[in-house]
């Protein structure tokens, strides 16, 4: 029997995995995953060209199931970005889907392509690894540098799923809907190995709206997750069409996480369906630790309670000189059996993640509300910037920035934003030319981010100034931008 997915051991005729590719049952995915999974057995590390696609979630369900650590590459990752990823996990082949081309950083490796409309003979499974051994390598921003590999565990991605499972009566009658990256914790763990521990189904949307989603729910969805600019735009799309509300309203539970759905969000979604979103909160490093439970009424601007097994404290904040201390808020500090096992091939940032007592810091600031939940009220770094539901280094948009030759200085801020959460802006002092509006030059520098990073990395404004305010010691003042 394997334990990270036992209605693959023993399958069904039920469906699993819907894509706009194409869809495969639960004896289609595990004919298929056992057969891929013998060809790549024995590697040390896999990639996994992570489009949203049948074909990239059929290549990371086959690796998992063949005890090799899986890689998923976002398939807009830029040059830089790609470089170091490849460099970094050093996997020892890249899966995707048929015929597509590769970027020149990872074209390199051997390739082996996943036609899901192959029907091979089962395969046995091999034996499967221990709970530690590594099942995942999912890289997230820092707030300088390059991405830090994440190393998830078997036993980590098992627990995490179980938990939630029990928070939200997530079984394997529920279909779930969601149109989120696959190279991601929320669209990959959750939202794709999630239906998949629990023997339902998914039905990957490819890009969500509200007339696509109330199709999905009409057709058997129960659960949709989404982040909040998913759900942001959703309302406006249920406001213009408000029979699609009404039918997104069948389903069991709205999810939203991967940063703050807002209250005006929240009644605009609960006007529009009659539902509630439930919000849950997680980072990439510990998977999702509070959840808003499906039996209980969910509290707006809270994340829910701890998950079972899951340990939430709020640690003293520094001290800001001049400022008094708010005693009900505190650095969130987490332990639980779903934390991962350290960054890829960085002892220090690993050991710098914990407190000396092993719990690790999530960099976020909360309180408990007076029922026992929890609230974030902001992050400790004001270089993490939260777009889109991506976590993004304002460093690595800096350093890439600071490469082009018409940049002489920046600092890279995150503002608020009502679809993004916040928005990347951008402030340059130029390099010889005096400042002024230049529109070419902004383009030219967004597409320049977005070569060398993703795209969902590149500034969506450039504000050209004469120079940066700094304090006494030349440091810049980004709360002053
Ligand atoms: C625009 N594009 C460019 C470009 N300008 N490409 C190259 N160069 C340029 N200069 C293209 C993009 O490639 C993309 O193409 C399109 O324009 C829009 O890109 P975008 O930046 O992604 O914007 P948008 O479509 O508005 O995206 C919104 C979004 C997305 C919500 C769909 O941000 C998203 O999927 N977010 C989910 C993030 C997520 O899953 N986070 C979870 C992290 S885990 P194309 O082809 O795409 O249209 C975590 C833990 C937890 O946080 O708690 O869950
Ligand atoms: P990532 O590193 O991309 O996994 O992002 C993790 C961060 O997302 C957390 O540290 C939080 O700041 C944020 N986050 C996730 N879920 C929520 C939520 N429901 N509300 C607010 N912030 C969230």
């Amino acid at each position: 029997m394997n334990q990270l997915f036992p209605a693959l051991a023993d399958p069904t005729d039920g469906p699993a995995l819907q894509f706009p590719d194409g869809a495969l049952t639960y004896r289609e995915l595990a004919a298929l995953a056992s057969d891929l999974g013998a060809q790549v057995a024995g590697r040390s590390r896999i990639a996994v060209w992570a489009t949203p696609t049948l074909a990239a979630a059929t290549g990371i369900t086959a690796g998992l199931l063949a005890g090799v650590p899986v890689v998923p590459v976002n398939p807009k990752a830029g040059e830089r970005e790609l470089a170091h990823i490849v460099a970094n996990s050093a996997p020892e082949v890249v899966l995707t889907a048929p015929g597509l081309a590769l970027p020149a950083g990872i074209a390199g490796l051997p390739r082996l392509e996943v036609d899901v409309s192959a029907r091979p003979e089962p395969l046995p499974l091999p034996d499967e690894p221990p709970a530690d051994a590594p099942a995942l390598v999912v890289y997230t921003s820092g707030t300088t540098g390059p991405p830090k590999g994440a190393v998830l565990s078997r036993g980590a991605v098992a627990a995490d799923l179980d938990a939630l499972a029990e928070a939200w009566a997530w079984t394997g009658a529920d279909r779930l809907a969601h149109a989120l990256p696959i190279f991601h914790v929320h669209g990959l763990v959750l939202g794709t190995l999630g239906p998949l521990r629990r023997g339902g189904s998914l039905h990957h949307l490819g890009a969500i709206d509200g007339a696509t989603l109330a199709a999905a729910v009409a057709g058997g969805a129960t659960m949709v997750f989404g982040v909040p600019t998913h759900y942001h735009r959703l309302a406006a799309d249920f406001e213009a069409d408000p029979e699609a509300g009404r039918t997104v309203g069948g389903a069991r539970l709205l999810i939203s996480g991967s940063a703050a759905l807002t209250a005006v969000d929240h009644a605009r979604i609960e006007k529009a369906t009659g539902i509630a979103v439930r919000e849950r909160y997680g980072l990439t490093e510990t998977l999702i630790l509070t959840a808003a439970r499906a039996d209980e009424q969910p509290e707006v601007g809270t994340v829910g309670r701890p998950l079972a097994n899951t340990e939430v404290r709020l640690a003293p904040l520094p001290a800001v000189e001049g400022e008094q201390p708010d005693e009900g808020l505190g650095a969130v500090e987490v332990r639980g059996p779903q934390l991962f096992s350290g960054y890829l091939d960085l002892p220090e940032a690993s050991a710098a993640s914990r407190t000396d007592d092993g719990w690790f810091r999530t960099g976020d600031i909360g309180r408990w509300t007076d029922t026992g939940l929890l609230a974030l009220v902001g992050r400790q770094a004001t270089d993490l910037i939260k777009s889109g539901g991506y976590k993004i280094g304002a460093g690595e948009i800096e350093n890439a920035l600071l490469e082009h030759p018409a940049v002489a200085e920046v600092a890279v801020v995150g503002v608020p934003d009502p679809d993004l959460g916040e928005k990347i802006v951008a402030h340059v002092v130029p390099a010889g030319e005096a400042p002024g509006t230049d529109e070419t030059l902004a383009r030219e520098l967004v597409d320049h981010v977005a070569a060398l990073l993703s795209p969902h990395k590149r500034p969506r404004e450039v504000r050209f100034v004469e120079s940066l305010p700094r304090n006494a010691m030349g440091k810049v003042q980004k709360k002053l931008l």
